[in-house]
């Protein structure tokens, strides 16, 4: 695929042919199994009654957020839409915090409150996990606008489905992003369908990156369902922003292999759909590469992937022992300050059992 978009990308620097090293290859590899086992294993744990809430699996598109987050500096700001565990994993977000999260258990990165949608770290510039379609593009393009204002060398990276950009929100973040010039790469994962609605019934431009050109942006359309193409694209977009040129705009085609939550029963796509795009396993065809070019042995793939089931055996041992958060921190964080519904807020507390 990796085509182009035309003249929008007429702007963007030449690709240059990104070499990786063998090991940084293997990273990849680790963490896109990594991203599976651990959907695959909640997945099974939302079945068991173990997760609450709604759970929405990436399994299928894990080569977009582990190519497009290690083209990012930690100190770059990420953000995402709801389908956002795989992007967490690869920001390099502890799992056991993650399953925790899940769980609903205090360990958990935003201490049991948030659940899947709401992943999120203040100490990895990972600003969530957003329920709302579409609406972290704004606040993406604010986290690079103060950035730009600042002076600092960072750049926020936003992702989010097709389905967003036929959203208001979409439009007026390009516009702000383009005319303040500001650092911001948007990279929409088209995985074709958003909820059991498919693209070209909902959306007048099915080449979701032509929409950039609305604001001038440079954009590119590449395959979703390669690392390496989604590595070297991801890189593109982030020099051109980091460098002072404005937004970069990147539509990843790709396919979620599960339904759009767990409680989707898949009844507006074919099967032989979901298998034809399982052809094109992201981990399957970047193990191809491996073995045929990296020269890589199978037995060393193979125990990559010993290693990720051992790494999981203590992830899920972790969500499973760790405790709920205490009643008594019921109402924390609930409100901000000076709203004053914390604990040890001794006027709240007295004005609440007042009441
Ligand atoms: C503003 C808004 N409208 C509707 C919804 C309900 N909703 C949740 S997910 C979703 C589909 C989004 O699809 P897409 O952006 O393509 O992401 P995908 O799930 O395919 O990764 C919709 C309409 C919502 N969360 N927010
Ligand atoms: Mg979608």
């Amino acid at each position: 695929m990796s085509s182009r978009g035309k003249g929008n990308a007429s702007k963007a620097a030449a690709a240059p042919g990104v070499q990786l090293d063998t090991a940084t290859k293997l990273s990849f590899y680790r963490q896109m199994v990594l991203i599976r086992r651990f959907e695959e294993l909640a997945r099974i744990a939302y079945q068991q009654g173990k997760i609450a809430g709604f759970l929405h699996l990436y399994i299928g598109e894990e080569a977009i957020a582990v190519g497009a987050i290690a083209a990012l500096r930690p100190e770059d700001h990420l953000l995402t839409h709801y389908r956002d565990h795989g992007h967490a994993i690869a920001r390099g977000m502890d799992p056991r915090t993650l399953m925790a999260e899940l769980f609903g258990k205090v360990t958990g990165c935003s201490r049991g409150r948030g659940g899947s949608m709401h992943f999120a770290s203040r100490e990895h510039n990972y600003w969530g996990g957003h329920a709302i379609v579409g609406g972290h593009l704004p606040m993406a393009v604010g986290l690079a606008f103060a950035a730009k204002y600042l002076g600092e060398p960072r750049v926020a990276m936003v992702i989010f489905g097709d389905a967003a950009t036929d959203i208001g929100e979409f439009y007026e973040a390009l516009n702000m992003a383009a005319l303040w010039k500001t650092p911001t790469v948007f990279l929409c994962e088209n995985n074709l369908y958003g909820m059991g609605v498919a693209i070209e019934k909902a959306s007048a431009v099915t080449e979701v990156y032509k929409k950039a050109c609305m604001a001038n942006i440079p954009a590119e359309r590449i395959d979703g369902m390669d690392v390496l193409t989604v590595y070297e694209a991801a890189l593109r977009a982030v020099e051109w922003a980091r460098a002072g040129n404005g937004p970069y705009f990147l539509e990843a085609v790709c396919y979620r292999f599960q339904g759009h939550s767990v409680a989707d029963p898949e009844l507006y796509r074919t099967k032989e759909e979901v298998e034809k795009w399982k052809q094109r396993d992201p981990i399957q065809r970047f193990r191809q590469h491996l073995i045929e070019v990296e020269r890589i042995p199978e037995a060393q793939l193979d125990a990559i992937h010993e290693d990720v089931e051992r790494e999981m055996e203590e992830v899920m041992r972790f969500a499973e022992e760790s405790p709920d958060p205490p009643l008594e921190e019921l109402y924390d964080f609930t409100y901000a300050n000076p709203i004053g519904a914390w604990r040890g807020d001794e006027r709240f507390l007295q004005e609440w059992e007042s009441a």
